[in-house]
Parts: C-alpha cells; sequence; structure tokens
C-alpha cells in the first residue's frame, strides 16, 4: 500500500474548508471563495522577516508557504478547492528551503487540484467563469483588488462569448472569523499546549528575579524557554516592565533595572503551531509584596477571579468586565483614591467613568491565532447588537489592572505602582477553564515560588 504523506491533523482543516464552503452556500447558493496568505516583508537590505503565513489561510489550509492562494469553487450541489503555489525550482530551494510545489500539495494538504501560482493570473478568469457572486478579503490589501481587478476585466472580455460577469462582491472575512470564534478541539488542544509554555517563560522569569538584573534578563529567560519548547515565535512582543514602567500599558522590554522594593509586570505570550498564549503576572522584584503592594494587588486579584467566573455559557462578553470595574472601582474607594463625597455612589462612580485615570483598557479579548483574535464581540444577527453571549469553543482573556502615576489624588504609597494579572480562558459546558493557570497568581504562592522555585504543597 502506497504511503501517502498529508499534514498532521489534515481532516480538522478539510472540515473547516467545507463549513466554509456550506456558509457560502447557506448564503448565496453557489459563489467563488479566493483566499491569499500574506506577503513576505523586507526587514533591510537582503534580509526578511521572519515568515508569518496569514492566519485565515492557515486555518483553512494548515498551508505555511508563501505566495499561496485557495480557490473554493461552491456549486449548490458540490464544492471544488483548489491551491495556487510556489512550483518546485531546485536553485530557489538549495537557498531558501524545500516547496511543497504542486505535484505533492493535493494528497498533502487534501486539495481537489493544485497548480503553479505562476500560472494564476491566465487561469483565475477561468475558474471565475459562471460564478455571479466572488467572495474574497475586500479590505486586506491593494495588491489582491488590483488582481481582483485584472481577473475580472479579463472576464469581461469572454462576455461576448457568452460567459457570466461577476456582478457581486463580498467579504469573506466576515464568515471566516464567525468560524475561527469556536475553536475546534485540535485548536483548543493546541491553545492549552501554548498555554503551558507560556507558563513556563513566566515561572522561569519569577524564579531567576533579583534586584540588580535588567528588563532584558528576564525577556531572555522567556524567550529561553518559549523555543525549548518548541514554540516558533513570541505572540507578540514581550512586555517586562520595572517598576514605574507597568503603568505604560505597551512598554517593551528594555533596559531599566529591576530594584529591590519594586514590582515587575511581564506581559508575554508564546505562539505554537499558529495558536498564542497571552498572559501576565506582577511581582515583586525582591521576593517579597510590600504593604501598598500588597494591597492593590489583592484587589486586582479578586477582581479577575470574578471575572473569570463570570465566563460561563449564556453570559456575555461585557459581564466579566462589567464585574471586575465593581471589584476595581470599589478597591480604589477603599484605597482612598476614589472619595465618595466626589464620586458619589460605587455606582456613580462607575457610571461617570471614575476609574479611567487607573483602569484605562477593558478586562477581555478573544484569543485564537492572533492575539487579539477575530470574531465580532457583538450578536451577528441581534437588532440590538447586544454583547456576544458566550458559547463552548469560545477562547478569551481576563486581564484586569490598576495603573498608579504620581498625581496628587494618589497616595504616595501607591505611586508607581501597576499591576496587571491575565488568564486565557476556554469557555466551556462544564464551567471555565483557566488555560495558563501553571503559573502562580495568589500572593503566598508567587512568594513560595520566588523563594523555592517550588509549588506550596
Ligand atoms: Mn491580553
Amino acid at each position: 500500500m502506497m504511503n501517502i504523506k498529508t499534514i498532521p491533523s489534515l481532516n480538522y482543516f478539510c472540515a473547516r474548508r467545507n463549513q466554509l464552503a456550506e456558509s457560502i452556500r447557506a448564503s448565496s447558493g453557489s459563489g467563488i471563495a479566493i483566499i491569499g496568505t500574506a506577503p513576505e516583508l523586507p526587514r533591510n537590505r537582503d534580509s526578511e522577516f521572519p515568515y508569518r503565513h496569514d492566519s485565515d489561510f492557515y486555518y483553512l489550509t494548515g498551508f505555511e508557504e508563501p505566495q499561496a492562494f485557495l480557490v473554493i469553487q461552491v456549486h449548490p450541489d458540490k464544492t471544488t478547492h483548489h491551491l495556487f503555489c510556489r512550483p518546485k525550482n531546485l536553485e530557489r530551494e538549495i537557498w531558501d528551503g524545500i516547496r511543497l510545489g504542486p505535484e505533492a500539495a493535493t494528497e498533502y494538504l487534501g486539495i481537489d487540484f493544485a497548480y503553479s501560482v505562476e500560472d494564476m493570473d491566465q487561469m483565475m478568469p477561468d475558474l471565475m467563469t459562471g460564478f455571479a457572486r466572488i467572495y474574497y478579503k475586500t479590505s486586506s490589501s491593494a495588491q489582491i483588488d488590483k488582481k481582483m481587478r485584472e481577473w475580472v476585466l479579463q472576464l469581461a472580455s469572454k462576455v461576448r462569448q457568452g460567459f457570466k460577469k461577476p456582478t457581486e462582491f463580498f467579504d469573506i472575512e466576515e464568515l471566516i472569523h464567525e468560524q475561527r470564534l469556536f475553536k475546534d478541539e485540535l485548536e483548543i488542544s493546541t491553545m492549552r499546549f501554548a498555554a503551558k509554555i507560556a507558563a513556563q517563560g513566566h515561572l522561569k522569569a519569577m524564579q531567576v528575579c533579583q534586584p540588580g538584573l535588567k528588563e532584558y534578563h528576564l525577556e531572555a529567560e522567556l524567550l529561553y524557554e518559549f523555543r525549548k519548547n518548541g514554540s516558533q515565535s513570541v505572540a507578540y512582543n514581550s512586555i517586562v516592565a520595572a517598576g514605574e514602567n507597568a503603568c505604560i500599558l505597551h512598554y517593551r522590554a528594555g533596559n531599566a533595572s529591576l530594584n529591590d522594593g519594586d514590582l515587575c509586570l511581564i506581559d508575554a505570550g508564546c505562539e505554537l503551531d499558529s495558536y498564542a498564549s497571552d498572559i501576565t503576572r506582577t511581582f515583586p522584584v525582591n521576593g517579597k509584596f510590600s504593604g501598598p503592594q500588597k494591597q492593590v494587588y489583592e484587589i486586582v486579584l479578586a477582581a479577575q477571579e470574578a471575572a473569570i467566573s463570570e465566563c460561563v455559557i449564556g453570559k456575555n462578553f461585557q459581564d466579566p468586565h462589567n464585574v471586575a470595574l465593581k471589584i476595581l472601582t470599589q478597591g480604589l474607594f477603599d484605597l482612598n483614591i476614589l472619595d465618595h463625597s466626589i464620586h458619589g455612589s460605587l455606582s456613580e462612580a462607575i457610571e461617570s467613568g471614575a476609574y479611567k485615570p487607573y483602569y484605562m483598557h477593558r478586562t477581555s479579548h478573544w484569543l485564537g491565532m492572533d492575539v487579539h483574535d477575530v470574531g465580532s464581540y457583538r450578536e451577528p444577527h441581534d437588532a440590538d447588537n447586544g454583547w456576544r453571549i458566550l458559547r463552548p469553543g469560545m477562547v478569551l482573556t481576563i486581564e484586569p489592572g490598576l495603573y498608579f502615576r504620581p498625581a496628587p489624588e494618589v497616595p504616595e504609597q501607591y505611586w508607581n505602582i501597576g499591576i496587571r494579572i491575565e488568564d486565557d480562558v476556554l469557555i466551556q459546558t462544564k464551567g471555565p477553564e483557566i488555560l495558563s493557570r501553571d503559573v502562580p497568581v495568589g500572593v503566598a504562592e508567587i512568594e513560595h515560588w520566588m523563594a523555592n522555585g517550588s509549588h506550596p504543597s
């Protein structure tokens, strides 16, 4: 028996393509979908940024090479999948690496037909013939818009021969993104593993942290653990923020010293097989929280715990945020940063946004192939445009925080304290699953880990 080589978990990718075809069939009866991958980007002379495929394209194909397009012809009664990819080229492959090539692509990717991308301009008008509706990423790139126009123009010249010209152009992103919002089993198992690896990085950084090191020393530990455990990349640039830098939300790991008595905030996640993890921990550089640091930390942690317990089927995307806001705002009163005589009751303070100087971001975002993942935050067919109802297979972050820059209304003992705690949560029938809890989150657990390199028994 011949051994047919296919990508791992091929059936998941086929199922995703078929689901997309069904959505097109359901909304249009028939249509042709064209989805390209991402371009290669130059970094500087003769050198490129590490290549990262387009998430939508990869989601549907499992194919990681550049210069590739997926074309799906959806007829009322059948679906045909086509792939354009780089042709085999011995000389180029010696320099740049092995190419799959169209001959092997059909079996390997489970695609009906595959061709050289060099033949695409010539073949596309024929593939598009007879379809009134074209689905593509209408807002993704000027290059694909230009190609689309050229193909349609070529097709128009055939109209005299009796061919129908496409007349309707739809954005395919919404259909794919709705699908990506609900993770399948392969995605969930990959995300669990990505979170496990990211947690290893955080554990290591906490463990080696001591006064006198620099932010980049901890970043190096993160990168080492990510890569050593098989992750291909960071999911986003790691934030390692010492002391007051924690109050800069998108601070990068830099040269600042980790000082005795300060906190360190690390927001870092790895990418594994195209899936992101996204974890934030804040811990004392010297291993022991001070009184004021602990006070603020316990408020943020209580907000996070309450928000996580809202991550259940039937609640909506805004519910965890609302619960977190209540606890954080109450905390601001308890710390004497907000004042009832000025800001009124708790609900008035929330209503007026009195918390905003200290909590200026949202509590959650979707997580998946993209760290801020795709998918509508509103119910798609709700006339009132209500927040998205949480359903099984969705993954979101829960990341409340409090940030105190020096200011007259903030007691001095809290100045330059910036704390955020972030975990990745899977919505499922049996309740929220916290994917990223291999890294300690409680005050005592963190102090124990930093002192002993072990979890409290
Ligand atoms: Mn995040």
